[in-house]
């Protein structure tokens, strides 16, 4: 099964030796699918057994209104558009409320940069579902979020996470990373906060004990050794911080964006590129295919080729679907334990931290 290339990563990964950018590459041109995942699942068993984490999460989209404009972006809406929303905190707190009566521990908050916003409304929603759930965990804002935060405030990206934490942030989502280059961004995302300033502000966070995961956005414009370099930038960030929680690839879907003309990705890029990360990223101990993007069939396939969580229920995406996605909105949990179970996996409720919680 593993070429004369893929044995000497094998020798190197049987070592516990880190893999080169030469590695990553080799991987990424090898078109070996099963000597690539068997590789990351030596990996995966021996970072996380047999275990495949899931959790109870709700997801909200508080703003599709983005100053951005990213290409890859269906979501985001320009002020007066057709279809442009903003919720109020009473909007917010009553989509925590309607689901109390759940076993939800997380609530997941990503959304736009939406200039009309005072600083005060991000507080506001935090503390509100806080004083209605003191026990959730808040995953909201990504590393793009906070920098804007920081900016419409007038405060160092420190002093802002600081007041943010104070007011109920618990960790950061893993989104706005993108593909780290300058020269990805220019083409994808111009107006977005450049890769040093994502991989700062991500640090900045660690350091003040809060939580971030990493994503990667693959499948438009990027080259294979920018799918490396990124993995490689991630992987010294981590060697610094040790505070990313688990690296999420994110599956581009064209439908309904600037970049229309590229092909979705598929089901051979997606395990690939899932397998790769778990070889690449030996300091993360969780890779976290998200279903919503790659679909249920290709996550539940990925818990033998490197990954080892199925993300949640999620409840309510609208970043994929705008852009054409065509998963459903939430998968029941009845649905995720059966998915682990039929690979052959141990299911495990966790929360946001990765601690096992006891099924109720
Ligand atoms: O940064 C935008 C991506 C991200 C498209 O941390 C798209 O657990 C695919 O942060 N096709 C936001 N992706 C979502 C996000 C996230 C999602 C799931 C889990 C976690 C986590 C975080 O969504 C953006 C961007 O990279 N995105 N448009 C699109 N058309
Ligand atoms: Fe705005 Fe995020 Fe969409 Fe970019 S990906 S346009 S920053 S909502």
């Amino acid at each position: 099964m593993l070429d004369k290339d893929l044995k000497s990563i094998y020798d190197k990964i049987s070592e516990q030796k880190r893999l080169s950018f030469e590695d990553g590459l080799l991987l990424y041109q090898s078109n070996n699918l099963l000597g690539i995942g068997f590789l990351a699942n030596l990996v995966r068993e021996r970072k996380n057994g047999n275990d495949a984490f899931y959790i109870y999460n709700q997801h909200i989209n508080y703003t599709n209104i983005c100053k951005n404009g990213c290409y890859f972006c269906a979501f985001s809406r320009k002020k007066n558009e057709q279809g442009a929303y903003t919720l109020s905190i009473e909007e917010i707190a009553e989509k925590v409320r309607s689901r109390l009566k759940e076993p939800i521990t997380e609530v997941h908050i990503v959304g736009g940069l939406n200039e009309d916003l005072p600083y005060d409304y991000y507080l506001k929603m935090l503390s509100t579902i806080k004083r209605i759930k003191p026990s959730i965990h808040i995953q909201a804002f990504t590393a793009v979020e906070i920098a804007f935060l920081a900016e419409i405030a007038g405060k160092t990206i420190e002093e802002t996470i600081i007041e943010l934490k104070e007011a109920g942030l618990g960790s950061l989502p893993g989104g706005g990373a993108e593909v780290l280059s300058s020269r990805v961004r220019q083409l994808v995302c111009p107006e977005k906060l450049s890769a040093k300033a994502w991989l700062e502000t991500a640090k900045t966070a660690h350091e003040l004990g809060v939580r971030s995961n990493a994503t990667m956005l693959y499948g438009h414009v990027e080259t294979l050794p920018e799918r490396v370099s990124h993995l490689i930038a991630l992987r010294e960030a981590q060697d610094e911080t040790n505070g990313f929680l688990a690296f999420i690839p994110l599956a581009f879907h064209p439908q309904n964006t600037k970049l229309a003309d590229k092909k979705k990705t598929t089901g051979f890029d997606d395990l690939k590129n899932i397998a790769i990360a778990r070889l690449m990223l030996d300091n993360f101990q969780h890779i976290k295919p998200f279903w919503i993007m790659v679909t249920p069939k290709i996550a539940q396939i990925s818990l033998s080729f490197g990954a080892d969580d199925m993300d949640g229920t999620v409840i309510e995406e609208k970043i994929t679907h705008m852009a054409g996605g065509e998963t459903a909105q939430a998968l029941p949990v009845k649905e995720l334990i059966y998915l682990i179970r039929q690979a052959g996996r141990t299911p495990r409720r966790r929360d946001t931290l990765y601690n096992y919680i006891e099924r109720g």
